[in-house]
């Protein structure tokens, strides 16, 4: 049996801006994203995003509220990652780089979407929009996309 990858993805978000980080290393390297990883065991999915946020961008969260859910399948992979969005506005600390990320605000009618994974321009729309929304997408390789579903969402899928 194969079991899900439970990852999370933090984007933390202000009126007109919203902070990304420049991955460094490991998967995504070289692209701008949202902070997270994969969840531990003994932590909730919550847990998880509150502690990938502050390892990767020195911030702590006050609130996070889930978004979206999000599946990737790669080809060739039967290992799916299954992906929990958090957004929150209210934090402490100030953004410091990390041996993973180079964080940087970006306003929001310019987000880097070249130098994002290919999803991002897809669903990035709905979550500035305030919206919840749920996808699933199959790669080819880490820059094409075969196919995918993505919809906004009264509620999220449990
Ligand atoms: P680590 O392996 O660094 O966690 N992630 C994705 N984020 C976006 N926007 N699009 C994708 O499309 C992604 N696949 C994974 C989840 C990996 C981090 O990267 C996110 C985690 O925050 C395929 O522990």
């Amino acid at each position: 049996m194969v079991v899900n990858k439970v990852l999370t993805l933090v984007m933390i978000r202000e009126a007109r801006r919203v902070l990304l980080g420049m991955k460094k290393r490991g998967f995504g390297q070289g692209r701008w994203n949202g902070f997270g990883g994969k969840v531990e065991q003994g932590e909730t999915i919550l847990q998880g995003a509150l502690r990938e946020l502050h390892e990767e961008s020195g911030l702590t969260a006050r609130h996070l509220t889930e978004i979206g859910r999000l599946v990737f399948r790669f080809e060739g992979d039967p290992q799916l990652l299954e992906v929990h969005v958090f957004t929150g506005s209210t934090y402490s600390g100030e953004p410091v780089e990390t041996d993973e990320m180079r964080p940087c605000w970006f306003p929001v009618d310019k987000i880097p979407f070249d130098k994002m994974w290919p999803d991002d321009k897809l669903w990035f729309p709905i979550f500035l929009e305030g919206k919840l929304f749920s996808g699933e997408f199959t790669f080819e390789g880490h820059d094409k996309i075969l196919d995918y579903t993505l919809s906004q969402v009264k509620k999220l899928p449990m």
